[in-house]
């Protein structure tokens, strides 16, 4: 109901009265009184004139769901969010909640226990960055879904190119880097039968506003407003991201990776690059030569060309390593 009537506000230019708030939405003008006393706890400014009606004139840096769906132009994606103050991890929330619908984000603004790969952890302090996890149930084959990591790392990129103008790149395969430091990482999980795809959770996580990091982090991540001086705006880059992924989602379904191959190569700082690639303990050099049609990274150990579908690979000269 909060979100109901936070849409009509917004969509509102002057006053709207509590009484024409309330015919619309079927709910007494009591109830309305306390939804907007609500809101103005989470930091809306809603003036309210005898006579007029209520009128909003601030909205808080707030990444809730209503926030996340005010004006999104995405058909699928993001058109059902649920929202939590804070969480241990929206890629948990997501999975527990599986059977909501195809194109769910799941979205919070403070993560206790965000997740990175192989049991590792992710930093998501609160009001700074976008944490969120995509519920999709797409009709592909179990094999095909690490592409949708790609997929959600060419729409960062394009989001922090497009709203921030910052010259992302992407650090194949989960990451997307700014100037050699993290500021994005995608942890993508399966729910499968031998052949068909039950649902897929694709976590993002993005530094926005995030001001410093500690420890061992501070030589590997950075945030966008560390590398553009100024605040970002965390609802329109989450948004954007939506944006981005429902096209490049859509496309691929249809087409496979191939379309998407000459605009993800071309934002893939791995390329042309001295690589350590990680697999089952044991550390191998390599140059990393190209992507394949289906998003695998191709390598080359002394003239021997392979391709690897995941892994750890380390870039030389990003996140230190040397
Ligand atoms: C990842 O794993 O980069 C996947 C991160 C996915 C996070 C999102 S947030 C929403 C959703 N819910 C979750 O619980 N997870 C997803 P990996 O490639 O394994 O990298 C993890 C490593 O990145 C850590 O070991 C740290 O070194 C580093 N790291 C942790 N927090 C970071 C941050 N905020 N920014 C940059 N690097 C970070």
């Amino acid at each position: 109901m909060r979100e109901k009537i936070l849409k009509i506000l917004k969509s509102s230019s002057g006053y709207i009265s509590g009484e024409t708030i309330s015919s619309q939405l079927g709910v007494s003008r009591a109830a309305i009184w306390k939804h907007i006393k609500a809101l103005r706890e989470d930091g809306y400014e809603i003036e309210s004139v005898t006579n007029k009606g209520y009128r909003l004139t601030k909205s808080p840096d707030r990444l809730t769901a209503a926030e996340l769906s005010d004006g999104l132009s995405t058909s699928l994606i993001g058109q059902h969010a649920v929202f939590f103050e804070e969480t241990d991890s929206t890629n948990i929330q997501a999975k527990r909640f599986s059977e909501q619908p195809d194109g769910t984000v799941f979205v919070t603004e403070c993560q206790t226990g965000g997740k990175g790969r192989l049991g590792r952890s992710w930093f998501g302090p609160p009001g700074v960055g976008v944490w969120m996890s995509l519920l999709l149930k797409p009709s592909l084959a179990p094999e095909d879904v690490p592409q949708l990591t790609l997929i959600a790392g060419l729409a960062v990129c394009r989001a922090v190119r497009t709203v921030s103008h910052l010259p992302a790149m992407i650090k194949w395969p989960n990451d997307v880097i700014l100037n050699g430091k993290k500021i994005c990482g995608i942890l993508t999980e399966l729910s499968a039968e031998m052949e068909q795809v039950n649902f897929v959770v694709c976590g993002i996580g993005v530094n926005v506003n995030t001001e410093g990091f500690g420890g061992e982090l501070s030589k590997k991540a950075t945030s966008l407003l560390i590398e553009s001086g100024t605040p970002q705006d965390r609802k329109a880059i989450a948004q954007s991201v939506l944006t981005e992924f429902e096209a490049l989602y859509r496309l691929f379904l249809k087409e496979g990776f191939s379309p998407l191959l000459p605009e993800y190569k071309s934002f893939c700082a791995t390329l042309g690059k001295d690589v350590t690639i990680s697999r089952a303990g044991k550390e191998e050099s390599a140059r990393a030569v190209d992507i394949d049609s289906s998003g695998c990274l191709v390598i080359d150990q002394s003239g021997t060309r392979t391709s690897i579908q995941s892994g750890e690979v380390s870039v030389r000269g990003i996140y230190g390593y040397a």
